[in-house]
């Protein structure tokens, strides 16, 4: 259950960002409509939402989830894996100082971006990335093991079109896991109830599960259909032009 999360409004320069996609610049006011439709389905699945200023310092820094990993009281703050975006961390400390009692950080040679953790039931997925190392990696899983959670490590270097880990996976609740069909045959996945998202979904596989109801994004009604038919209640979102800037569902709130 959660309870918080923060978001960052996008801007100006949100279209400077880092991407790989081809689908064009983004339309600032359509992603300023999109952002408040985002913070206001936070709200009505019940989370207080803390929205934090745009940060022209920063053109990525609307995808907070990149910045840490948040779990009961605790807080990583993460070093991103691309340098455009370190400064990001030092940017959202004091938000999350004000809302946590334990912060720590990840350190050099160490990198990790949110984007690449996925906690299920207080067991964490840490994919190994172009963005997150083994060095971040291990530094998260030694602040888990300290706080009681296990965790293990996805390594998804050798594929391509994946951006982090939860990318290609969401963990929807007991043992149901969306993901990839590439990812389905993973070791790490073994025992779960898998939820197979066809290639022409994979974007849509980067959903959420917010208290009672699924955040999905819009325009895709087969996958939708896979969420309804394992028993979630799905919420959808247009998030179109933060897809623009490789963006997901999930990367645009830390949710605690
Ligand atoms: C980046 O490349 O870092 C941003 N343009 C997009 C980050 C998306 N984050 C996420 O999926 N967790």
């Amino acid at each position: 259950m959660f309870t918080r999360a923060i978001v960052r409004t996008p801007g100006e320069n949100f279209a400077e960002g880092v991407t790989s996609a081809t689908l064009g610049a983004p339309d600032y006011s359509k992603a300023i409509e999109q952002h408040t439709a985002y913070a206001r389905a936070l709200e009505a699945c019940g989370l207080a939402v803390t929205v934090l200023k745009p940060d022209l310092a920063y053109p990525d820094s609307t995808f907070v989830e990149d910045t840490a990993v948040i779990f009961g009281d605790r807080a990583v703050l993460s070093r991103p894996g691309t340098s455009s975006r370190l400064g990001e961390v030092a940017a959202i400390r004091e938000a999350i100082q004000k809302q946590v009692s334990t912060v720590v950080e990840i350190s050099a040679p160490g990198t990790l971006d949110g984007g690449d953790i996925c906690e299920a039931d207080g067991h964490f997925f840490i994919g190994i990335s172009r963005r997150t190392n083994e060095e971040g990696g291990k530094q998260l899983a030694a602040f888990l093991a300290s706080s009681g959670y296990t965790s293990s490590f996805v390594d998804i270097r050798a594929m391509r079109g994946i951006l982090h880990l939860k990318s290609g996976i969401a963990h929807l609740g007991d043992k149901d896991l969306v993901v990839w069909d590439e990812l389905a045959p993973f070791e790490s996945f073994r025992g779960y109830n898998l939820i197979r998202v066809a290639a022409e979904d994979n974007y849509a596989a980067n959903c959420v599960r917010v208290n009672s109801s699924v955040l999905v994004a819009e325009g895709f009604p087969k996958f939708i259909q896979q969420i309804e038919n394992a028993g979630y209640k799905p919420l959808t979102l247009d998030v179109s032009e933060f897809r623009k800037m490789d963006g997901g569902l999930s990367c645009l709130s830390l949710r605690f």
